[in-house]
Protein backbone atom coordinates (compact mmCIF):
# COMPACT_ATOMS: atom_id res chain seq x y z
CA UNK A 1 0.00 0.00 0.00
CA UNK A 2 1.44 3.62 -1.11
CA UNK A 3 1.85 6.03 1.61
CA UNK A 4 -0.23 8.76 2.26
CA UNK A 5 0.89 12.04 3.29
CA UNK A 6 -0.69 15.75 4.27
CA UNK A 7 1.05 18.77 3.33
CA UNK A 8 0.29 22.12 4.76
CA UNK A 9 1.87 24.87 2.79
CA UNK A 10 1.93 23.23 -0.47
CA UNK A 11 1.94 26.53 -2.30
CA UNK A 12 4.64 28.04 -0.41
CA UNK A 13 8.77 27.80 -1.19
CA UNK A 14 9.05 24.17 0.80
CA UNK A 15 6.07 22.65 0.22
CA UNK A 16 6.68 22.47 -3.52
CA UNK A 17 9.86 20.73 -3.43
CA UNK A 18 8.44 18.62 -0.23
CA UNK A 19 5.48 17.72 -2.84
CA UNK A 20 7.58 16.81 -6.13
CA UNK A 21 10.31 14.97 -2.96
CA UNK A 22 7.20 12.46 -2.02
CA UNK A 23 5.65 11.85 -5.43
CA UNK A 24 9.63 10.98 -6.42
CA UNK A 25 9.20 8.34 -3.46
CA UNK A 26 6.23 6.77 -4.32
CA UNK A 27 3.36 8.52 -2.08
CA UNK A 28 -0.22 9.18 -2.30
CA UNK A 29 0.41 13.41 -1.46
CA UNK A 30 -2.35 15.72 -0.51
CA UNK A 31 -1.74 19.13 -0.28
CA UNK A 32 -3.96 22.23 1.64
CA UNK A 33 -4.18 25.21 -0.38
CA UNK A 34 -6.06 28.00 0.99
CA UNK A 35 -8.68 30.12 -1.59
CA UNK A 36 -7.45 33.50 -2.78
CA UNK A 37 -8.69 36.23 -4.65
CA UNK A 38 -5.53 35.42 -7.37
CA UNK A 39 -3.89 32.50 -8.43
CA UNK A 40 -1.50 31.38 -5.79
CA UNK A 41 -0.55 27.50 -6.98
CA UNK A 42 2.06 28.58 -9.54
CA UNK A 43 4.66 26.70 -7.64
CA UNK A 44 3.24 23.50 -8.31
CA UNK A 45 1.01 24.16 -11.32
CA UNK A 46 4.00 22.15 -13.25
CA UNK A 47 3.41 19.51 -10.97
CA UNK A 48 0.08 17.33 -12.18
CA UNK A 49 1.53 18.35 -15.66
CA UNK A 50 4.60 16.23 -15.17
CA UNK A 51 3.41 13.97 -12.58
CA UNK A 52 0.21 13.03 -14.45
CA UNK A 53 2.45 11.00 -17.52
CA UNK A 54 3.71 8.79 -14.17
CA UNK A 55 0.36 8.11 -12.99
CA UNK A 56 1.30 10.14 -9.86
CA UNK A 57 -1.25 13.22 -8.77
CA UNK A 58 -1.13 15.89 -5.98
CA UNK A 59 -4.44 16.10 -4.93
CA UNK A 60 -5.21 19.51 -3.73
CA UNK A 61 -7.93 20.16 -1.02
CA UNK A 62 -9.10 23.63 -0.12
CA UNK A 63 -8.20 24.22 3.83
CA UNK A 64 -6.98 26.78 6.03
CA UNK A 65 -5.17 26.73 10.10
CA UNK A 66 -7.64 29.31 10.81
CA UNK A 67 -10.49 26.82 10.67
CA UNK A 68 -10.72 23.59 13.80
CA UNK A 69 -13.43 21.74 11.80
CA UNK A 70 -11.81 22.21 8.12
CA UNK A 71 -8.58 20.80 9.85
CA UNK A 72 -10.53 18.15 11.80
CA UNK A 73 -12.23 16.82 8.89
CA UNK A 74 -9.66 16.38 6.47
CA UNK A 75 -7.27 14.59 8.60
CA UNK A 76 -9.94 12.47 9.53
CA UNK A 77 -11.08 12.31 5.84
CA UNK A 78 -7.35 11.14 4.59
CA UNK A 79 -5.85 9.62 8.03
CA UNK A 80 -2.30 10.23 6.65
CA UNK A 81 0.51 8.47 7.46
CA UNK A 82 2.68 11.63 7.57
CA UNK A 83 1.69 15.26 8.22
CA UNK A 84 3.97 17.85 6.94
CA UNK A 85 3.12 21.08 8.61
CA UNK A 86 4.42 24.09 6.59
CA UNK A 87 1.67 26.27 6.10
CA UNK A 88 2.49 29.86 8.13
CA UNK A 89 2.25 33.46 8.17
CA UNK A 90 5.88 33.29 7.63
CA UNK A 91 6.99 36.95 7.07
CA UNK A 92 8.72 38.04 10.31
CA UNK A 93 8.47 42.13 9.25
CA UNK A 94 4.96 41.41 8.78
CA UNK A 95 4.09 39.43 11.33
CA UNK A 96 4.60 42.85 14.22
CA UNK A 97 1.77 44.89 11.32
CA UNK A 98 -0.66 41.30 12.14
CA UNK A 99 0.27 39.75 15.16
CA UNK A 100 -2.88 38.25 16.54
CA UNK A 101 -3.45 36.54 12.98
CA UNK A 102 0.34 35.27 12.77
CA UNK A 103 0.02 33.88 16.42
CA UNK A 104 -3.91 31.98 15.16
CA UNK A 105 -2.26 30.30 11.80
CA UNK A 106 1.43 29.95 12.94
CA UNK A 107 1.08 29.01 16.48
CA UNK A 108 -2.00 27.63 17.28
CA UNK A 109 -2.66 26.12 13.62
CA UNK A 110 -0.23 23.55 14.57
CA UNK A 111 -2.32 23.05 17.98
CA UNK A 112 -5.32 22.66 15.66
CA UNK A 113 -3.23 19.74 13.74
CA UNK A 114 -2.13 17.74 16.83
CA UNK A 115 -5.53 17.89 17.65
CA UNK A 116 -7.40 16.58 15.32
CA UNK A 117 -4.83 13.97 15.29
CA UNK A 118 -5.05 13.04 19.01
CA UNK A 119 -8.90 13.04 18.20
CA UNK A 120 -9.38 10.74 15.99
CA UNK A 121 -7.04 8.72 17.20
CA UNK A 122 -4.55 8.43 14.53
CA UNK A 123 -1.65 6.33 16.48
CA UNK A 124 0.56 5.43 13.32
CA UNK A 125 0.40 9.41 11.81
CA UNK A 126 4.01 11.01 12.17
CA UNK A 127 4.12 15.00 12.20
CA UNK A 128 6.78 16.99 10.78
CA UNK A 129 6.27 20.48 12.46
CA UNK A 130 8.27 23.38 10.45
CA UNK A 131 10.04 25.03 13.74
CA UNK A 132 12.68 28.28 12.90
CA UNK A 133 16.14 29.33 13.46
CA UNK A 134 13.74 32.54 14.28
CA UNK A 135 13.04 30.62 17.87
CA UNK A 136 16.56 31.98 18.83
CA UNK A 137 15.83 35.06 18.27
CA UNK A 138 18.64 37.39 20.66
CA UNK A 139 20.70 33.75 20.86
CA UNK A 140 22.49 33.59 23.86
CA UNK A 141 25.35 31.29 21.96
CA UNK A 142 26.76 31.23 18.30
CA UNK A 143 26.38 28.35 16.88
CA UNK A 144 22.58 28.12 18.02
CA UNK A 145 22.42 23.75 18.72
CA UNK A 146 18.76 21.84 19.62
CA UNK A 147 20.22 22.73 23.47
CA UNK A 148 20.40 26.65 22.96
CA UNK A 149 17.72 28.10 24.81
CA UNK A 150 15.03 29.64 22.93
CA UNK A 151 14.34 33.91 23.03
CA UNK A 152 12.15 35.42 20.38
CA UNK A 153 12.27 38.42 19.03
CA UNK A 154 9.17 38.78 17.35
CA UNK A 155 5.19 37.77 17.09
CA UNK A 156 6.59 35.31 14.16
CA UNK A 157 8.81 33.49 16.29
CA UNK A 158 6.92 33.79 19.67
CA UNK A 159 4.55 31.75 17.74
CA UNK A 160 6.65 29.01 16.31
CA UNK A 161 7.46 28.56 20.00
CA UNK A 162 4.46 27.74 21.29
CA UNK A 163 4.01 25.41 18.14
CA UNK A 164 7.51 23.98 19.10
CA UNK A 165 6.39 23.25 22.72
CA UNK A 166 2.81 21.93 21.74
CA UNK A 167 4.47 19.85 19.22
CA UNK A 168 6.96 18.33 22.96
CA UNK A 169 3.83 18.27 24.66
CA UNK A 170 1.91 16.08 22.79
CA UNK A 171 4.88 13.63 21.93
CA UNK A 172 5.21 13.55 25.71
CA UNK A 173 1.73 13.54 26.90
CA UNK A 174 -0.36 12.09 24.53
CA UNK A 175 3.09 9.53 23.15
CA UNK A 176 2.71 11.51 19.70
CA UNK A 177 5.34 11.02 16.57
CA UNK A 178 5.63 14.95 16.05
CA UNK A 179 9.19 15.83 15.04
CA UNK A 180 10.26 19.41 15.39
CA UNK A 181 13.08 20.59 12.76
CA UNK A 182 14.74 23.86 13.28
CA UNK A 183 15.45 25.23 9.88
CA UNK A 184 17.76 27.79 9.24
CA UNK A 185 17.23 30.39 6.36
CA UNK A 186 16.84 28.27 3.59
CA UNK A 187 16.46 29.95 -0.26
CA UNK A 188 16.14 29.05 -3.92
CA UNK A 189 14.26 30.39 -7.07
CA UNK A 190 11.26 29.63 -5.45
CA UNK A 191 11.50 31.68 -2.83
CA UNK A 192 8.78 34.81 -1.82
CA UNK A 193 10.01 37.92 -3.50
CA UNK A 194 9.86 39.43 -0.22
CA UNK A 195 12.03 37.52 1.60
CA UNK A 196 15.38 39.65 1.43
CA UNK A 197 17.44 37.19 -0.39
CA UNK A 198 14.97 36.82 -3.37
CA UNK A 199 14.69 40.63 -3.87
CA UNK A 200 18.23 41.40 -3.97
CA UNK A 201 18.69 38.78 -6.80
CA UNK A 202 15.46 39.77 -8.48
CA UNK A 203 16.78 43.30 -8.23
CA UNK A 204 19.82 42.52 -9.54
CA UNK A 205 18.42 40.74 -12.66
CA UNK A 206 16.67 43.84 -13.10
CA UNK A 207 19.28 46.03 -13.04
CA UNK A 208 21.26 43.98 -15.20
CA UNK A 209 18.65 44.44 -17.89
CA UNK A 210 17.88 47.88 -17.60
CA UNK A 211 14.51 47.29 -15.73
CA UNK A 212 15.09 49.18 -12.72
CA UNK A 213 17.97 51.73 -10.68
CA UNK A 214 17.53 50.74 -6.86
CA UNK A 215 17.06 48.33 -4.59
CA UNK A 216 15.99 49.58 -1.07
CA UNK A 217 16.70 47.20 2.00
CA UNK A 218 17.04 47.86 5.43
CA UNK A 219 19.35 46.18 7.64
CA UNK A 220 22.52 45.22 5.88
CA UNK A 221 24.46 43.89 8.89
CA UNK A 222 21.85 41.28 10.09
CA UNK A 223 24.18 38.16 9.77
CA UNK A 224 21.89 34.67 8.50
CA UNK A 225 22.96 31.16 7.92
CA UNK A 226 21.38 30.68 4.25
CA UNK A 227 21.01 27.20 3.05
CA UNK A 228 19.37 25.77 -0.07
CA UNK A 229 15.82 24.87 0.35
CA UNK A 230 15.78 21.50 -2.22
CA UNK A 231 18.35 19.91 0.37
CA UNK A 232 16.11 21.14 3.79
CA UNK A 233 13.16 19.46 2.45
CA UNK A 234 14.79 15.63 2.20
CA UNK A 235 15.93 16.70 6.06
CA UNK A 236 11.94 16.88 6.80
CA UNK A 237 10.98 13.44 4.98
CA UNK A 238 14.55 11.91 6.96
CA UNK A 239 12.67 13.00 10.20
CA UNK A 240 9.90 10.84 9.72
CA UNK A 241 11.10 8.14 8.57
CA UNK A 242 13.85 7.36 12.46
CA UNK A 243 12.31 4.91 15.03
CA UNK A 244 11.51 7.60 17.14
CA UNK A 245 10.49 11.49 17.26
CA UNK A 246 13.17 14.07 18.02
CA UNK A 247 14.10 17.59 17.22
CA UNK A 248 16.80 18.92 14.53
CA UNK A 249 18.94 21.55 13.73
CA UNK A 250 18.84 21.89 9.71
CA UNK A 251 21.69 24.65 8.91
CA UNK A 252 24.96 25.18 6.88
CA UNK A 253 26.87 25.94 9.99
CA UNK A 254 27.92 28.95 7.77
CA UNK A 255 26.99 32.62 8.25
CA UNK A 256 26.69 35.93 6.64
CA UNK A 257 25.59 39.43 6.42
CA UNK A 258 23.14 40.52 3.70
CA UNK A 259 25.65 43.19 2.61
CA UNK A 260 27.64 40.39 1.57
CA UNK A 261 25.10 38.47 0.13
CA UNK A 262 24.23 41.90 -1.81
CA UNK A 263 28.27 42.24 -2.79
CA UNK A 264 28.00 38.36 -4.22
CA UNK A 265 24.82 39.00 -5.93
CA UNK A 266 26.20 42.14 -7.99
CA UNK A 267 29.37 40.26 -8.51
CA UNK A 268 27.89 38.02 -10.76
CA UNK A 269 26.57 40.46 -13.20
CA UNK A 270 29.71 43.32 -12.75
CA UNK A 271 28.13 45.88 -11.62
CA UNK A 272 29.39 48.14 -8.22
CA UNK A 273 26.41 47.18 -5.47
CA UNK A 274 27.09 50.90 -3.81
CA UNK A 275 25.61 52.84 -6.62
CA UNK A 276 21.99 50.84 -6.71
CA UNK A 277 21.19 49.97 -2.77
CA UNK A 278 19.22 52.54 -0.71
CA UNK A 279 18.78 51.74 2.91
CA UNK A 280 14.76 52.64 3.77
CA UNK A 281 13.88 52.59 7.62
CA UNK A 282 10.64 50.93 6.54
CA UNK A 283 12.31 47.67 6.23
CA UNK A 284 13.83 47.47 9.72
CA UNK A 285 11.99 45.58 12.34
CA UNK A 286 10.94 46.94 16.11
CA UNK A 287 13.24 44.16 17.21
CA UNK A 288 16.33 42.13 15.24
CA UNK A 289 17.50 38.72 15.13
CA UNK A 290 21.70 39.75 14.88
CA UNK A 291 23.00 36.89 14.19
CA UNK A 292 22.24 32.76 13.11
CA UNK A 293 24.62 30.35 12.97
CA UNK A 294 23.36 26.45 13.11
CA UNK A 295 24.60 23.75 14.54
CA UNK A 296 23.72 20.50 12.45
CA UNK A 297 25.40 17.80 13.81
CA UNK A 298 22.86 16.07 15.25
CA UNK A 299 21.42 15.99 11.74
CA UNK A 300 24.58 14.41 10.39
CA UNK A 301 25.04 12.31 12.95
CA UNK A 302 21.57 10.64 12.91
CA UNK A 303 19.71 11.34 9.44
CA UNK A 304 23.07 11.54 7.64
CA UNK A 305 21.85 14.71 6.54
CA UNK A 306 24.46 17.48 5.40
CA UNK A 307 24.12 20.46 3.11
CA UNK A 308 25.78 20.62 0.08
CA UNK A 309 25.41 23.64 -2.08
CA UNK A 310 27.82 26.12 -0.81
CA UNK A 311 26.65 29.91 -0.34
CA UNK A 312 28.13 31.61 -3.45
CA UNK A 313 26.73 28.92 -5.44
CA UNK A 314 23.47 29.36 -3.71
CA UNK A 315 23.67 33.13 -4.83
CA UNK A 316 24.51 32.32 -8.19
CA UNK A 317 21.71 29.78 -8.91
CA UNK A 318 19.39 32.56 -7.47
CA UNK A 319 20.64 35.37 -9.79
CA UNK A 320 20.98 33.21 -12.78
CA UNK A 321 17.02 31.98 -12.13
CA UNK A 322 15.77 35.42 -11.90
CA UNK A 323 17.95 36.95 -15.04
CA UNK A 324 16.26 33.76 -16.90
CA UNK A 325 12.72 34.94 -15.56
CA UNK A 326 13.09 38.83 -16.47
CA UNK A 327 14.80 38.25 -19.84
CA UNK A 328 11.83 36.01 -20.71
CA UNK A 329 9.36 38.77 -19.29
CA UNK A 330 11.24 41.14 -21.85
CA UNK A 331 11.17 38.98 -25.10
CA UNK A 332 6.94 38.32 -24.56
P1 LIG B 1 6.11 30.34 2.53
O1 LIG B 1 6.72 30.28 1.16
O2 LIG B 1 5.74 31.64 3.11
O3 LIG B 1 4.82 29.37 2.48
C1 LIG B 1 3.86 29.41 3.50
C2 LIG B 1 2.69 28.55 3.09
O4 LIG B 1 1.67 28.61 4.09
C3 LIG B 1 2.01 29.00 1.78
O5 LIG B 1 1.60 27.87 1.07
C4 LIG B 1 0.80 29.77 2.29
O6 LIG B 1 -0.26 29.86 1.38
C5 LIG B 1 0.43 28.90 3.47
N1 LIG B 1 -0.47 29.54 4.42
C6 LIG B 1 -0.36 30.78 4.96
N2 LIG B 1 -1.40 31.03 5.79
C7 LIG B 1 -2.19 29.93 5.74
C8 LIG B 1 -3.41 29.58 6.36
N3 LIG B 1 -4.06 30.43 7.17
N4 LIG B 1 -3.93 28.35 6.11
C9 LIG B 1 -3.32 27.49 5.26
N5 LIG B 1 -2.17 27.78 4.62
C10 LIG B 1 -1.61 28.98 4.87
O7 LIG B 1 7.06 29.60 3.58
P2 LIG B 1 8.31 28.61 3.32
O8 LIG B 1 9.53 29.42 3.15
O9 LIG B 1 7.92 27.61 2.31
O10 LIG B 1 8.42 27.93 4.76
C11 LIG B 1 7.65 26.77 5.08
C12 LIG B 1 7.49 26.68 6.59
O11 LIG B 1 8.78 26.61 7.22
C13 LIG B 1 6.79 27.87 7.23
O12 LIG B 1 6.06 27.39 8.35
C14 LIG B 1 7.93 28.75 7.73
O13 LIG B 1 7.51 29.54 8.80
C15 LIG B 1 8.93 27.69 8.14
N6 LIG B 1 10.34 28.06 8.05
C16 LIG B 1 10.84 28.58 6.89
C17 LIG B 1 12.19 28.86 6.81
C18 LIG B 1 12.79 29.43 5.54
O14 LIG B 1 13.92 29.92 5.60
N7 LIG B 1 12.12 29.32 4.40
C19 LIG B 1 13.04 28.61 7.90
C20 LIG B 1 12.48 28.05 9.05
C21 LIG B 1 11.13 27.76 9.11
P3 LIG B 1 -0.30 31.03 0.24
O15 LIG B 1 0.61 30.56 -0.86
O16 LIG B 1 -1.73 31.07 -0.15
O17 LIG B 1 0.20 32.28 0.87
O1 LIG C 1 14.77 37.36 4.45
P1 LIG C 1 14.22 37.79 5.74
O2 LIG C 1 12.91 38.48 5.74
O3 LIG C 1 14.19 36.46 6.63
P2 LIG C 1 14.10 36.23 8.21
O4 LIG C 1 13.54 37.38 8.91
O5 LIG C 1 15.45 35.75 8.65
O6 LIG C 1 13.04 35.05 8.29
C1 LIG C 1 13.09 33.94 7.40
O7 LIG C 1 13.90 32.94 7.96
C2 LIG C 1 13.39 32.36 9.18
C3 LIG C 1 14.42 31.32 9.65
O8 LIG C 1 15.40 31.93 10.41
C4 LIG C 1 12.04 31.75 8.89
F1 LIG C 1 11.56 31.16 10.03
C5 LIG C 1 11.08 32.84 8.41
O9 LIG C 1 9.83 32.24 8.10
C6 LIG C 1 11.65 33.46 7.16
O10 LIG C 1 11.66 32.50 6.14
O11 LIG C 1 15.26 38.72 6.50
C7 LIG C 1 16.60 38.35 6.71
C8 LIG C 1 17.38 39.54 7.25
C9 LIG C 1 16.71 40.22 8.44
O12 LIG C 1 17.68 40.50 9.41
C10 LIG C 1 16.17 41.53 7.88
O13 LIG C 1 16.13 42.59 8.83
O14 LIG C 1 17.44 40.53 6.22
C11 LIG C 1 17.19 41.80 6.80
N1 LIG C 1 16.70 42.70 5.75
C12 LIG C 1 17.35 43.81 5.33
N2 LIG C 1 16.64 44.43 4.38
C13 LIG C 1 15.56 42.58 5.05
C14 LIG C 1 15.51 43.68 4.18
N3 LIG C 1 14.59 41.64 5.07
C15 LIG C 1 13.55 41.78 4.20
N4 LIG C 1 12.58 40.84 4.18
N5 LIG C 1 13.45 42.85 3.36
C16 LIG C 1 14.41 43.83 3.31
O15 LIG C 1 14.30 44.79 2.53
Amino acid sequence: MKKKALVTGITGQDGSYLVELLLSKGYDVYGIKRRSSSFNTQRVDHINQDEHVKGQKLNMIFGDLSDSSNINHIIRTIRPDEIYNLAAQSHVRVSFDIPEYTADVTGLGALRIFEAIREADLNHTRVYQASSSEMYGDAVEVPQSENTPLNPMSPYASSKVFAYHMARNYRIAYNMFISNGILFNHESPRRGETFVTHKITRGVAQIKLGLMDKIYLGNLDAKRDWGYAPEFVEAMWLMLQQESPDDFVIATGETHTVKEFVERAFDIVKIDWKKHIEIDKRYFRPSEVNILQGDYSKAKKILGWEPKVTFDELVRIMVKADLEYFEKQIKK
